[in-house]
């Protein structure tokens, strides 16, 4: 679909602020300042130890195969995702509104590249290569997350994708600061101060469009409903059908359970929709008192597997894409090795 004129006029709206994904910056702060702390006691005591006194692992030190295999399975699957979470809204870098809209936009994805690369530097400090790891995404032995299996139609969809999939990234990633193992953990202090950007970024954008003519806000209504669902499905299977979370909470690599974290997200994202003046589409999305959450109705899990298992509607579509630009980006590859290669010998 292409943008038209009366789409363009997205500038000038001043977006309320709203507590949310913003708030959630202080305990990136906080556990920036954990790692820290935790970087002058280290290197004192067993692997158990470390993970009791909430210390970090770090490269070089004693860790059970299963850690270090179940850390490489999740950071590299974390990677992919940022790499692959690029197309989406790579899709209309060129149709952006405006050109602060394209700048923003070109900012945001080339943010995604940086979170990838931290992200593989990190795995590689497990033992992996970075050949290795780009060899599993390309040949579908390891996976990335199912949200970006779904098509961007409109421009509303990169307000949505802004507020929805960042702000679920965000609320899934900031525990993630606190993970037992150091490089993780220091990649995603960094990571998470560039997602809160993001969310931000598409919950103004799609505030503008939600105050804006009736075509806008019923383009910006649209996008909320195709984005919800897949958004609530990031966190992953019910806890009930969750294979690694009891190991790797018990490691402290997650914090929280998937359940938890997405209770958390709807908690949020209930208040911002209010502001926005858009529905989320759940007709039994209610205030619990005596939960102290809100009720609301789960994604469909099934569907989450079937795309997981490359059956979304956009998997093929991403991953001929990925392919593709893998085998044009060899000459890039060469040349840098040739350059490595001329340096050490001069
Ligand atoms: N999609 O035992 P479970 C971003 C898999 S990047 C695909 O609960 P775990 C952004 C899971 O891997 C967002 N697969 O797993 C980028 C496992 O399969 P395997 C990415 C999923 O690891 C650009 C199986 O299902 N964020 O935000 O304990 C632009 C059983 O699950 C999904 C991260 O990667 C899914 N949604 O928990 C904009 C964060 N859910 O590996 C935004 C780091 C589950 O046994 N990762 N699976 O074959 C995590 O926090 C955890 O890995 C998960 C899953 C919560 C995702």
């Amino acid at each position: 679909m292409h943008l038209t004129g009366k789409f363009c006029n997205t500038e000038g709206v001043d977006t309320p602020a709203v507590k949310g994904a913003d708030g959630l910056l202080g305990e990136v702060e906080r556990a920036e300042a954990a790692l820290r702390a935790a970087a002058d006691r280290a290197g004192a005591g067993s692997f158990e130890a470390v993970i009791e006194a909430d210390q970090k692992i770090e490269p070089r030190d004693v860790m059970p195969e299963d850690y270090r295999k179940g850390l490489i399975r999740q950071i590299a699957q974390h990677a992919h995702s940022e790499i692959i979470g690029m197309q989406p809204e790579g899709n209309w870098i060129t149709r952006a509104p405006s050109l602060r809209r394209k700048a923003i936009l070109l900012a945001k994805v080339q943010d995604e590249a940086g979170h990838g690369l931290y992200l593989y530097a990190a795995a590689e400090t497990l033992g992996v290569t970075r050949e290795e790891l780009t060899e599993a995404l390309l040949s579908g032995r390891q996976k990335y997350s199912s949200i970006f299996n779904y098509p961007t139609l409109t421009w509303a969809d990169m307000g949505a994708i802004g507020w929805l999939v960042d702000g679920a990234a965000i609320v899934n990633q900031v525990p993630l600061c606190r993970c037992s193992y150091g490089p993780y953990a220091r990649a995603m202090i960094r990571i998470c101060k560039e997602e809160s950007f993001h969310q931000r970024q598409g919950y103004q954008s799609l505030y503008v469009l939600a105050n804006g003519s009736p075509e806008q806000r019923r383009m910006a209504q649209d996008a909320v409903n195709r984005w919800w669902y897949p958004s609530l499905a990031m966190f992953g299977p019910p806890d009930s059908e969750s294979t690694h979370s009891a190991q790797s909470m018990a490691w402290k690599i997650k914090r929280f359970s998937n359940d938890e974290l997405r209770q958390r997200f709807v908690d949020m994202c209930v208040p911002q929709a209010d502001i926005l003046g858009l529905t989320l589409p759940d007709p039994d999305l209610k205030w619990n008192e005596q939960r102290g959450h809100y009720d609301f109705t789960p994604p469909d899990f099934d569907e989450l597997m079937r795309v997981v298992k490359g059956d979304g509607p956009c998997n093929r579509q991403r991953m001929a894409h990925r392919r593709r630009a893998h085998d044009e980006g060899a000459w890039v590859r060469e040349a840098a090795a040739a350059y490595a290669a001329k340096g050490k010998t001069a």
